[in-house]
């Protein structure tokens, strides 16, 4: 039985501004991102969610590839790519895990070990499908400290609850909450009209976005700029309502010139993102 929040807000503005950068910064100010993913077949899903990272703002971008697939990103030769294994954990503030990192045994043994680091943490794609069958992983993740945001899609969320993804959305503010209860953390459910929730305050349904982001890899931009607004300095709930209203903005303002929605890439949203985070 599902709890029906009657108090949810509808975010249909920006929900939070970056401050506009001083003139002393340096790369050091905006804090460092680790992204852990890109199992073999998927590294463009932990490229995306680095590329998405440092076009959000953040001031250095590791990428923890679980397979070796590559040394440097060719389009994108500012992040620094590693074997998981070689991630400099002690300098990065927060880490994203998740996006293309398989469910293999070598990926659940990623997965254990960020549960158990204090740092703040977004939890994506195959990090969720992993807790979602694993009742240690669940142990871990609610002996967890740190703030943590998990981002299913609604397949995702289905997982994670147990149910099919026709019950989540039936009622997608019942799931949210039930996440939310379930995992104790702040919850991103995504699709059309994306709930933000997480514990002790009414959820959000974010209004901007269209069928134009129903293209692979778009989920893997999103954890990547949650992961950069978090290493920004806002709180894993604001960092997931804004940059889930900045991706829809961008589609929208993409949608604006080409009207019928056809071909958005996830490589261009993720440009177009940034746009959005300095236009408010
Ligand atoms: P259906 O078909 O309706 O039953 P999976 P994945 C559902 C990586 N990627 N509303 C829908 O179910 C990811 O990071 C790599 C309703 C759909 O078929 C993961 O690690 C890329 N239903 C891995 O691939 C680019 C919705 O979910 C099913 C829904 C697997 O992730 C692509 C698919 O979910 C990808 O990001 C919605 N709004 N959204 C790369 N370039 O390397 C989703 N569904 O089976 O979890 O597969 O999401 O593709
Ligand atoms: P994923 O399935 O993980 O790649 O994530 C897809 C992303 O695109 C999520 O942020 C969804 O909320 C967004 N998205 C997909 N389809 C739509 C839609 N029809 N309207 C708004 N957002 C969408
Ligand atoms: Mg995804």
């Amino acid at each position: 039985s599902r709890r029906y929040p009657a108090d949810a807000l509808l975010v249909a503005k920006p929900p939070t501004s970056l401050p506009a950068r001083k003139h002393d910064v340096h790369k050091g100010s905006h804090g460092t991102v680790g992204i852990i993913g890109g199992s073999r077949g998927m590294t463009g899903a932990a490229l995306l969610a680095g590329r998405a990272a440092l076009h959000c703002g953040a001031g250095k971008v590791y990428l923890g590839l679980v397979h070796d697939a590559l040394a440097v990103d060719p389009c994108q030769p500012e992040l620094m790519l590693q074997p998981v294994s070689a991630l400099p954990f002690e300098h990065i503030d927060v880490l994203a895990i998740g996006p293309g990192l398989g469910v293999e045994d070598w990926s659940r043994t990623h997965l254990t070990r960020v549960l158990g680091m204090d740092v703040p943490l977004v939890i994506d794609a195959d990090g969720l499908n992993l807790i979602a069958s694993d009742k240690e992983l669940k142990h871990c993740l609610a002996a967890r400290k740190a703030p943590t945001v998990l981002t299913p899609h609604p397949a995702e969320a289905g997982r994670l609850l147990g149910c099919g993804t026709a019950s989540i959305q039936s009622d997608r503010l019942g799931a949210a909450a039930e996440l939310v209860e379930q995992y104790r953390c702040s919850v991103l459910l995504k699709g059309s009209g994306t709930i933000c929730a997480a514990p002790g305050v009414p959820p959000s349904i974010n209004a901007s976005g269209n069928g134009a982001l129903a293209s692979a890899g778009q989920g893997d931009v999103l954890t990547g700029a949650i992961a950069a607004l978090m290493a920004q300095g806002l709180p894993g709930l604001s960092a997931a309502q804004t940059a889930a209203y900045a991706h829809g903005a961008a589609a929208d303002a993409w949608r604006r010139q080409y009207a019928k929605g056809t071909g958005l890439t996830a490589s261009e949203t993720l440009v177009m993102m940034r746009e959005q985070l300095n236009s408010n």
